[in-house]
């Protein structure tokens, strides 16, 4: 979906927007790090909406699988729950426990490590203020083959399966994380490649040739490094873009 508002101003209407449609086209600047106008250069993940905000679809249910949304105990806001087996596995409050998702979450299958089994994709608007209301939450839920799931958090802006492209083609996804950041008069996204593993997620711009890929923030689509920056400066973003990982990954 075309986003026309500024990340700055972009937080309510990123909520309307994102109950209006499950398009996915969610890369934060509105266009991806790659030529806007043809197709994905790279395998594009397959997502299955499973659960919307406000408890749309809720329960889902495919065994030994269920997932149910609730009101929480305090009535502010909804919590999502994983159940396998009967078992619960997962749930937002415990994950989250400062967050108010007050539309609940999104809830996608897809399979994410190429290994033929469903992968759950969670993601939560916190509806907290300040820096990170821009900001939804991921809750990546990865299937092994032994029936239990491997655990990853993160934020990102305008979170979505559509951040995940098989960038080496070999069938597991990496996702294309980015947030923007001040550098003299200007904003810029830093774009990182982020690699799923066996341990969690890790940054590996190495699989991508062009990344890390600074794109200068501009109200036109923009795939291309900029220029304008010096090598210190650029390091120095990357080194902000690498923190900021640390900080929203956990
Ligand atoms: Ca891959």
């Amino acid at each position: 979906m075309k986003r026309k508002t500024t990340v700055v101003v972009g937080t309510f209407l990123m909520g309307c927007s994102l109950l209006a449609s499950q398009e996915s086209a969610a890369y934060p600047e509105r266009w991806p790090p790659f030529p806007a106008d043809k197709p994905a250069p790279y395998p594009t993940l397959k997502a299955e909406p499973i659960v919307g905000y406000h408890a749309e679809f809720s329960p889902f249910e495919e065994a030994p699988v269920r997932i149910r949304t609730s009101p929480k105990q305090d009535g502010k806001g909804r919590v999502t729950e994983v159940l396998v087996s009967g078992r619960r596995i997962f749930d937002t409050q415990t994950a989250h426990p400062n967050a108010y998702f007050e539309f609940g979450s999104r809830v996608f299958y897809a399979d994410l490590t190429g290994d033929g089994l469903k992968d759950i994709l969670i993601y939560s608007y916190p509806g907290t203020v300040g820096l990170g209301s821009q900001e939804e939450i991921a809750d990546l839920l990865i299937r092994r083959q032994n029936g239990s799931f491997q655990h990853a958090t993160f934020e990102a802006i305008y979170a979505d399966p559509a951040d995940f492209v098989d960038v080496n083609g070999d069938g597991r996804f990496e996702m294309l994380w980015s947030y923007y950041y001040f550098e003299g008069n200007h904003s810029y996204w830093v774009y990182r490649v982020v690699e799923i593993t066996d341990d969690g997620l890790r940054l590996n711009d190495a699989l991508l040739a062009d990344f890390p890929k600074i794109i200068w923030f501009t109200e036109k689509p923009n795939d291309q490094p900029t220029q304008r920056l010096t090598l210190s400066e650029r390091e120095r973003l990357i080194r902000q873009s690498t923190a900021r990982w640390q900080e929203v990954y956990r």
